[in-house]
């Protein structure tokens, strides 16, 4: 099992202790004033907060994803996700993500100082492999989506949900080598809420173990979900307890990094776990 995961400008993950990933959404629709992107500098300043709070990995985002949501241009998601990323890496040495499906995206992102590609379509989008495979450390996620946004919440169903995504793992695995993107650059990640029922959602999480057979570092999101939402029926905005128990859940059964909102929260939560497991009081 990969403990270390090389990023770009000899930099390194250590998955020794869970690693948290945080939120940096530069969408309109998460963004109070309804504009069509984000000031870097207000994009800069959220990032060193959830720096400051523990995560080390800010991950940028420009194209909803939530269930229903609208496409984005290219033009538009360029326009919100590159200054931001500019922004962050002047300033900052921390491991930058792109949430991105789209190949332009990817290659102006990785330009401009992103170390990591996070593609909820797991690099299928056209010419997605071919750009990230020119970028010899940078890491990608790739996860598990049944269906598309907009409609994959509609009627999830699997044959065996642990072997389909396996497969699906694996043959995204093989394509990645295929495009000559090394095994050693990938991160695995099931899509909690992308084509799953709660029921689904819960499955994954109880044995998220299972999908370490593939030897590859596992990534979490469940952060704020309806997975949270639905089962304890609370708005988005109450949901951070559910979360939390979510996120230590996932780390106590193998997430080396776990996608979260509520950085400062999620750092307590695992160092408190991380004081049990080595005895460290
Ligand atoms: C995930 C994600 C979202 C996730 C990875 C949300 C971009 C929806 N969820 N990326 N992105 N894993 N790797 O509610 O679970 O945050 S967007």
């Amino acid at each position: 099992m990969t403990t270390i995961l090389k990023l770009p400008r000899g930099r390194a993950l250590n998955f020794e202790k869970p690693v948290i990933m945080g939120i940096l959404n530069v969408t309109p629709d998460s963004f109070s004033d309804g504009g069509q992107f984000l000031d870097p500098a207000v994009a800069l300043k959220r990032a060193m907060q959830l720096l400051q709070d523990g995560a080390q990995i800010i991950d940028i985002g420009g194209e909803s994803t939530r269930p229903g949501a609208p496409d984005v241009s290219l033009n538009d998601e360029l326009a919100r996700v590159i200054p931001a990323i500019k922004a962050i890496r002047e300033h900052s040495d921390c491991a930058i993500s792109v949430d991105t499906s789209k190949a332009q995206v990817m290659d102006q992102a990785i330009l401009a100082g992103a170390d990591i590609v996070n593609d909820v379509r797991a690099l299928q989008e056209p010419d997605a492999l071919e750009t990230v495979a020119q970028y010899e450390d940078v890491a990608i996620c790739l996860m598990h989506m049944q269906g598309q946004p907009r409609s994959m919440q509609f009627a999830p169903h699997y044959d065996n949900l642990f072997a389909d995504i396996n497969i699906f793992f694996s043959e995204r695995i093989k394509a990645c080598e295929r495009a000559g993107i090394k095994f050693e650059r990938l991160i695995l990640d099931p899509g909690f809420g992308f084509g799953k029922t709660l029921s689904h959602n819960y499955q994954i999480l109880a044995k998220f173990d299972h999908f370490n057979k593939l030897g590859l570092p596992l990534l979490a999101g469940l952060s704020r979900k309806s997975m949270i939402g639905n089962l304890l029926n609370r708005e988005t905005s109450d949901r951070l307890a559910g979360s939390l128990a979510g996120a230590l859940i996932a780390v106590q059964n193998g997430a080396k990094i776990i996608r979260v909102h509520d950085v400062k929260e999620t750092a307590d939560v695992l160092n408190v776990l991380q004081a049990c497991e080595q005895g460290v009081l």
